[in-house]
């Protein structure tokens, strides 16, 4: 069965508007993935990591895909290999970031992969974008729907990026 997953693309080192459209379009060439939609190209400043690392480009992505979600997972981190990423700090600068958001409605929490990221209800610079392809896609933690999650992200209160 085909499974719609949602994918967050960041990069912040190199020709990032070549590598985030290079990985889209490794994305739509692997097989057992669809490409549903992509997002426009978002510039935005860095959250967290070491200081001084440039601005990112950030969009978001759609496919269909019969992987399960480890398989889609191994993908990401191949493709960000083959883009050139190199694991050094935490939220260090990288040529490439490709983070799982979403895998249908399912809630996956194990060591290798936890699922909707852990992350995603916090940052603006994933649900902007997302909201653009997907503002009624659901978060099955919260079961919130994004547009409402980028919503809150300005109420007095909301919990800043981590
Ligand atoms: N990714 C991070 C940490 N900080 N900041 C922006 N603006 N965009 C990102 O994609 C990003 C970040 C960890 O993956
Ligand atoms: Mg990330
Ligand atoms: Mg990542």
């Amino acid at each position: 069965v085909a499974t719609i997953a949602y994918i967050a693309l960041g990069s912040n080192l190199g020709d990032r508007k070549a590598i985030l459209d290079g990985a889209i379009a490794a994305l739509r060439e692997s097989p057992g993935v669809a490409g549903l939609a992509v997002s426009s190209l978002h510039e935005t400043d860095p959250v967290g990591g070491p200081a001084g690392q440039g601005r990112y480009l950030n969009a978001a992505a759609a496919v269909e895909t019969t992987l399960d979600p480890l398989q889609l997972l191994t993908l990401l981190h191949s493709i960000e290999a083959r883009f050139g990423r190199v694991r050094s700090a935490r939220w260090g600068e990288r040529t490439l970031d490709l983070d799982l958001l979403l895998f249908g409605d399912q809630i996956i929490a194990t060591p290798e992969l936890s699922v909707p990221h852990p992350s995603l209800t916090a940052r603006r610079f994933v649900l902007e974008p997302l909201c653009e392809i997907a503002p009624n896609a659901v978060d099955p933690r919260t079961e919130r729907k994004i547009a409402d999650l980028l919503a809150s992200l300005d109420l007095p209160g909301s919990q800043p990026d981590r």
